[in-house]
C-alpha cells in the first residue's frame, strides 16, 4: 500500500515548519538512500551506483539493454514539500510490486533511480546528478562546487565524480519519471494523472549589486551608493517584465554584505529564477531586465554584474512516447507542459523520456503546502505500472 511505504519517509528530514530539509548527501538524504537500499534488497533488486552520487536498483541486468528506468530525486529545496522527488521513487518500487503481483515478467530490465542534487539546493546546480551521468557538466567543475559551509561536492561524494557513463546511458531504452504536479493543471481539469509534453526553458542568474558600505545613521542620503536600492528595483522589474510576457520570474534568494541593520551594504547578491514557454521570450525577458537594471545602477551610483548559473532550453518530450503513455494510462489523460525542471529534462537528450504527473490539490510546491492524496498517489502507481509494463514487455 502506498500509505504504508509513504509513512516510512514522512518523518525523515521534516522541519518544524512542516517542510523538508533534505539536502544532497546530508544526514536526512543519506537516511533516504539507506531506505532506498533496504527497499531494493527487500525486492531482490541489486543496487548500483554510477560514481556520480546516483543510485540505481535493477530488476534484471541492465547490460541486457533496452532497460526501462523510472525514479526521481530525494533532495528538497529548503522547507520544500514532501512529494517533490520522493513520490517518483516510492511509486517506482510500488509499480514493480504491482507488476510482480500480476505475474508480469518483463522482456527488458526495469530499474528505479535516485538522482542526486536535483534541486541544486546545496551545491547550486540543479539536476547535478543527471547532468554528470549524461556529461552535461564537467566532473571537475562539479566536484569543485561548494555548499554554504565551503564543503565541495567532491568531498561530500567522497571521490571525484565519474562523469558521463555511456555504458549506463547505452543500456537505457526509456526513462519515465513520475512527479507530483507543481501547479494546478490537473486539479483544474479534475484529472488525477497527466503526461508531460514539455518543460519550459528556465534558468537561474546571479545578480551582484556593488555599492559603497557606510554608516546607516551618519551618511547623507545624497552621498549614498546603496546596492539594496538597485536590488529592490531589479526585483520589481523582473516581476514586471515577466508579467508583460506571460513568463514567470522571482528572486527567491538574497544575500547582503555585511548584512548589518545599521550598515549600508557594500554588496547585495540576488538569484533570479526565470522561465517562459519558449526560449525567445526568456531571452527577451533577460535582455530587457538587464538593460533596465544597468540603467538604474547608473542612477544609483552602483554597479551590477549578471552571471548565468544554469540555463536550460526547452525540453520537448518524445511526442509519440507521450501519446503512447497517455493511451496506456487511460482515455482523456491530459498531456501538458510544465514550468518545473526535472532530471527527465536532462535525460531526454539521450534516452526516449516521458513524465507522469500526479494531481496536487493545492497546486502549491516548493513549500510545506505541497500535497497529493493517497488515492491519487495509488492512481499514479497504477499508471506508472501500466507504463513500465507497456515499455518493458513485448
Ligand atoms: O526548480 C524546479 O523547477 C524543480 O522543481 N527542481
Ligand atoms: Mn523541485
Ligand atoms: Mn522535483
Ligand atoms: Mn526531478
Amino acid at each position: 500500500m502506498f500509505a504504508d511505504l509513504w509513512a516510512e519517509l514522512a518523518p525523515i528530514g521534516r522541519a518544524d515548519s512542516g517542510g523538508y530539509l533534505r539536502f544532497a548527501l546530508t544526514e536526512p538524504e543519506t537516511a533516504l538512500r539507506d531506505w532506498f537500499r533496504r527497499q531494493a534488497a527487500a525486492r531482490d533488486m541489486p543496487v548500483r551506483e554510477d560514481g556520480n552520487g546516483n543510485l540505481f536498483a535493477w530488476w534484471g541486468d541492465p547490460a541486457a539493454g533496452g532497460a526501462v528506468l523510472t525514479g526521481s530525486h530525494f533532495d528538497s529545496v529548503p522547507h520544500g514539500g514532501a512529494y517533490d522527488g520522493p513520490l517518483g521513487i516510492v511509486s517506482g518500487f510500488l509499480a514493480i510490486d504491482a507488476l510482480r503481483g500480476r505475474g508480469v515478467t518483463p522482456d527488458r530490465p526495469v530499474g528505479v533511480a535516485a538522482f542526486v542534487e536535483e534541486e541544486g539546493g546545496r551545491f547550486g546546480v540543479p539536476c547535478l546528478g543527471s547532468r554528470l551521468l549524461t556529461g552535461a557538466i564537467d566532473p571537475a567543475a562539479a566536484a569543485a562546487l561548494t555548499d554554504a559551509d565551503g564543503v565541495t561536492f567532491g568531498a561530500a561524494l567522497g571521490a571525484p565524480p565519474a562523469g558521463r557513463r555511456d555504458d549506463l546511458l547505452g543500456a537505457l531504452g526509456a526513462y519515465v519519471e513520475l512527479h507530483v504536479e507543481q501547479g494546478r493543471n490537473l486539479v483544474d481539469r479534475d484529472a488525477a494523472v497527466g503526461v508531460g509534453a514539455a518543460i519550459w526553458p528556465h534558468g537561474r542568474w546571479r545578480f551582484t549589486f556593488t555599492g559603497e558600505g557606510d554608516h546607516a545613521g551618519t551618511t547623507r542620503m545624497t552621498d549614498r551608493r546603496d546596492p539594496m536600492l538597485t536590488y529592490a528595483f531589479a526585483v520589481l522589474a523582473a516581476n514586471k517584465e515577466a508579467r508583460l510576457r506571460g513568463a514567470h520570474a522571482t528572486v527567491g534568494r538574497v544575500r547582503a554584505h555585511p548584512n548589518a541593520t545599521n550598515a549600508i551594504p557594500s554588496t547585495v547578491t540576488g538569484w533570479l529564477d526565470a522561465r517562459a514557454a519558449d526560449t525567445g521570450t526568456l531571452d527577451e525577458l533577460l535582455d530587457a531586465l538587464v538593460k533596465k537594471v544597468t540603467e538604474r545602477a547608473g542612477r544609483d551610483g552602483t554597479a551590477v554584474s549578471v552571471t548565468p548559473e544554469s540555463v536550460t532550453g526547452v525540453v520537448d518530450f518524445d511526442p509519440a512516447l507521450a501519446a503512447r503513455l497517455a493511451r496506456v494510462v487511460g482515455d482523456g489523460t491530459p498531456v501538458l507542459p510544465t514550468g518545473a525542471g526535472h532530471d527527465a529534462g536532462v535525460l531526454s537528450a539521450h534516452v526516449p523520456t516521458a513524465m507522469l504527473f500526479v494531481r496536487n490539490p493545492t497546486g502549491v510546491s516548493h513549500s510545506p503546502a505541497e500535497h497529493a492524496t493517497d488515492a491519487d498517489c495509488e492512481r499514479g502507481v497504477a499508471a506508472l505500472a501500466a507504463a513500465l509494463e507497456d515499455l518493458s514487455c513485448g
